[in-house]
């Protein structure tokens, strides 16, 4: 019994992020491996329970500015063209600075998950593309965004108003439009997980992980932007003062690389040791990944960027070879095919939400 209680407290678990328990982390280890298994894939509810669907009864409505209305069964979505691939997705609201820990989540107390890079994943995924629904639909010229309604509603998390409010999001017909976009229901190889929106969720590849509405019952055409809840009074950054767009409404996922190896905690041999990493960019590609092992003072190119698989983050790997024992800060940095390369600094200081936090981090670790 004792053993089996040591076996279970070994055994790598999502971390909780906020006191709600809507909110978990994948564990620092998880994103070592190429694939986050599905147990240890971060969770990103807003209210603590999700919506438990019967795959028997499921219906998928599309509606609004379509010439054929449709209610599709979960067997009518599993006899289209399936597509398979891997997508990473991180939380817009991943690794926000520690002045934001506490601040960007409403609480007073800082929930081990909050630190570091874990509210973010790589998974393999199957499912159809929204593209083949939508235009067994027919949309109309009209047509200018499209709506996704998830099954889950509620007050809202942090202040309760409003009162009952659903998981909406919207896409511009463009990339609701793109054969990547995804209708989801497998997450590698498994149907997809309760938690992570069964029987059916959409999957934006490139954007950050809140427009991927899970638990999709309706899929919406519209004439004119949605407006809801989800899409302007969450997920957007006030811009700087006098900025002449007031608002950053995020989509694609900025450039960002994070250290994986060592470990936090992880005490690295003075013989050598091999860094390891992610880097991704979205839509974009990654052109160069640079590592600094002096604090930003200098910065040498990674030994090797592995090529990304269809959306997903590349790994890459340095040989590193200390200079004696003692504390390091150990900084990488990416730059993707657009030119755009990660800040030293986070980027919305003025700004109290602590969202889209691409900035180069600090990796202390310590070398006996
Ligand atoms: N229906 C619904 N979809 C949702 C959410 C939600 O709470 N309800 N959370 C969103 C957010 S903010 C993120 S980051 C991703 C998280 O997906 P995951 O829990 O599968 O990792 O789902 C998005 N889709
Ligand atoms: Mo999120």
């Amino acid at each position: 019994m004792a053993a089996q209680l040591t076996q279970t407290a070994l055994k790598p678990q999502i971390i909780p992020t906020n006191a709600g328990l809507r909110t978990f982390a994948a564990p620092p280890t998880a994103l070592q491996e190429d694939i986050v298994p599905n147990d240890l894939f971060y969770i990103r509810n807003h209210w603590k329970n999700c919506p438990e669907i019967d795959q028997a009864t499921y219906r998928l409505a599309v509606d609004g500015q379509v010439s054929t209305p449709l209610s599709l069964s979960y067997e009518d979505l599993k006899q289209l063209p399936q597509k398979r691939f891997q997508v990473t997705f991180e939380c817009c609201g991943n690794s926000p600075v520690p002045e934001y820990w506490s601040k960007a989540l409403r609480i007073s107390t800082v929930m081990e998950g909050i630190k570091g890079h874990g509210i973010m994943g790589n998974a393999e995924w199957a499912g159809v593309s929204l593209r083949d629904v939508l235009k067994k639909a027919g949309v109309k010229d009209s047509a200018v965004e499209v709506m996704f309604e998830g099954a889950d509603h509620g007050p809202d998390e942090t202040v309760g108003d409003p009162p009952d409010v659903t998981y909406e999001r919207s896409l511009p017909i463009a990339k609701a439009m793109h054969p990547d976009t995804l209708l989801a229901y497998e997450m590698n190889g498994e149907p997809l997980p309760l938690n992570h929106g069964f029987p059916l969720r959409l999957l934006v590849s490139g954007w950050y992980g809140m427009n991927s509405v899970k638990w999709l019952v309706g899929i919406h055409v519209l004439d004119h932007e949605f407006k809801g809840f989800y899409m302007t009074d969450r997920y957007i950054t006030t811009n700087e003062p006098g900025s002449a767009v007031p608002y950053t409404y995020y989509t694609k996922m900025k450039v960002k690389s994070i250290i994986t190896n060592p470990a936090p905690g992880e005490i690295v041999p003075a013989s050598g040791y091999t860094l390891a990493g992610a880097a991704w960019s979205g839509e974009d590609r990654i052109t160069k990944v640079e590592i600094s092992t002096d604090s930003g003072a200098t910065w040498s190119l990674v030994d090797t960027v592995r090529p990304r698989s269809d959306y997903s983050w590349n790994r890459w790997e340095h040989q590193w070879t200390p200079p004696g024992p003692g504390k390091y800060t150990l900084m990488c940095r990416a730059t993707n095919d657009q030119g755009d390369t990660q800040p030293m600094e986070f980027p919305n200081k003025w700004d109290g939400r602590g969202y889209g936090n691409n900035m180069v981090f600090p990796h202390e670790v310590e070398v006996r």
